[in-house]
């Protein structure tokens, strides 16, 4: 049996994302299935590392409620994080560069070694170094933002862009700490890092579990982001958004 053309697939993906155009879906006509998806994503992510870019990350989606209605999905899924994707605290991104931006608060950690995929739950306390609060930009390359679970896992999870704010170390409890999303100083979503699988920190041993099961290492330095605890918001020309947590600090972004 012909599987589904992974390099193709992959390719149609890159080339929406450069030219800024959203696609229609893809899995359902070329039969893609979950596995076939993490190839395609891999592979997509490949091309760009050959491009000069480097990993530097791995992200979680679809880890809270809010998030899994917004999109009709609900599965947790894992994706890749690039240096080109890391935009500084404070900085600015230019919309155009995106095809319909949108912006959700995250709760980013540090790693300071590399964990063991399947080692016991104690692991955070050991691999992780700090913590941050941070902003994703999703931008999915489908049009109208929506995908089936292949289909996201293809598209690299939706990952756009993300700031990462100030890290500091990790504070006893991370499971209930006040999180909220402002656009222009006007609060527009409101959550708890306890909407991330019920802790954050259980996205990290998640992200560890799964992405271990296809091959894939977390390796000291990256950055990890844990999922978003609220739906995702349209990022507008001029917002200035702040992803704020409990404890933590704030992120922030301008779109231009
Ligand atoms: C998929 C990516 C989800 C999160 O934090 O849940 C995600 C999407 O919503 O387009 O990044
Ligand atoms: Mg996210």
């Amino acid at each position: 049996m012909i599987g589904p053309d992974i390099a193709g697939i992959a390719g149609q993906l890159v080339a929406a994302a450069d030219r800024g155009t959203a696609i229609g879906q893809l899995a359902a006509e070329t039969g893609l299935d979950v596995d076939a998806a993490y190839a395609v994503q891999a592979e997509l992510v490949r091309r760009r590392l050959d491009r000069g870019e480097q990993l530097v990350g791995l992200k979680m989606g679809l880890t809270s409620k809010a998030k899994m209605a917004q999109v009709g999905v609900d599965e947790v899924i894992w994706g890749r994080l690039t240096d080109r994707m890391r935009v500084a605290d404070g900085g600015t991104i230019s919309i155009g560069d995106f095809i319909h931006p949108r912006v959700e608060p995250e709760v980013a950690f540090l790693l300071d070694r590399q964990p063991e995929p399947g080692e016991p739950v104690a692991e955070f306390a050991t691999a992780v170094r700090a913590v941050a609060p941070a902003i994703e930009l999703i931008d999915s390359r489908y049009a109208n933002f929506t995908f089936s679970l292949p289909d996201v896992i293809a598209d690299n999870t939706s990952a756009g862009a993300f700031v990462v704010g100030p890290w500091c170390p990790v504070p006893d409890g991370l499971d209930n700490l006040g999180v909220l999303l402002e656009i222009d100083g006007q609060v527009t979503q409101v959550g708890s890092t306890a909407a991330i699988l019920g802790d954050p920190r259980r996205a990290f041993d998640e992200g560890v579990r799964l992405a271990g099961q296809r091959g894939v290492r977390l390796r000291a330095g990256w950055v990890f982001l844990a999922g978003a605890a609220t739906a995702a918001v349209a990022l507008r020309p001029g917002a200035h958004v702040r992803a704020v947590v409990e404890k933590l600090g704030a992120a922030s972004l301008r779109a231009a």
